[in-house]
């Protein structure tokens, strides 16, 4: 079911439930090649997230900032490609929200053990804000926030479960957004964690 929760946003219920075992198994190929790490934000915050990405840019930060970088900083190799799998999931979900010919060159891979958490911020490191973002959940639900285009603008709160994938389009492109302290639980498949895939055009 597709359900509209902000303007320019779609929520797709389910969406990646029919790719579950191939994502995982390509999170897993990834993870091995570059593995997650608990970035160092600008103002010298470890972040309790692990990342790690694939395709032609991957999203950082260090101490000098926030940036997209075609190499992983941990090994100086290029960012693992970007599976079939991801590819088409999230040109398919871009085009049900109706954003025909998304190609993402970038997909964050967010990881979030039970206490994890994402401060509410904006994406605005990419160049193109014509290109939606799509988002997929896997494993622990999460308490997803998103407010307006000023950091003040009401927040409201919204549940995302495993399979749910959203696309950001729109207005709702620079919203500012975060993820609440993920609670503790296990995921039939993943365990105790949730892994969240974001979806970008970002060069
Ligand atoms: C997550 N990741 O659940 C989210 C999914 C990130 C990040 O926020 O930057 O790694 S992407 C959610 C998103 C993207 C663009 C706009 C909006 C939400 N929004 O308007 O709420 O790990
Ligand atoms: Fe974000």
């Amino acid at each position: 079911a597709r359900e509209g929760i902000a303007e320019g946003a779609v929520l797709l219920h389910g969406k990646a439930l029919p790719y579950e075992t191939a994502l995982l198994a390509a999170v897993d190929v990834i993870a091995a090649q570059a593995p997650f790490r608990r970035m160092v934000t600008p103002s010298g915050y470890v972040m309790s997230v692990a990342m790690t990405n694939c395709g032609r840019a991957g999203w950082v930060t260090d101490r000098t900032g926030y940036r997209y970088d075609r190499q992983d900083p941990d090994s100086g190799r290029p960012w693992p490609a970007m599976p079939p799998v991801f590819r088409v999931l999230a040109a398919e979900a871009a085009l049900e929200a109706g954003y025909g010919g998304f190609a993402p060159d970038s997909c964050l891979i967010n990881r979030y053990l039970p206490g994890a958490r994402l401060s509410l911020h904006q994406d605005k490191d990419e160049r193109d804000f014509s290109q939606p973002i799509v988002s997929v959940s896997l494993g622990l639900p999460a308490a997803f926030q998103f407010g307006g285009v000023k950091r003040k603008d009401a927040v409201k709160r919204y549940p995302l479960r495993h399979g749910d994938v959203v696309v950001w389009g729109g207005p709702s492109r620079l919203f500012h957004h975060g993820v609440l302290t993920v609670k503790d639980g296990t995921h039939p498949l993943l365990g105790r964690q949730r892994i969240n895939l974001t979806f970008r055009a970002a060069l």
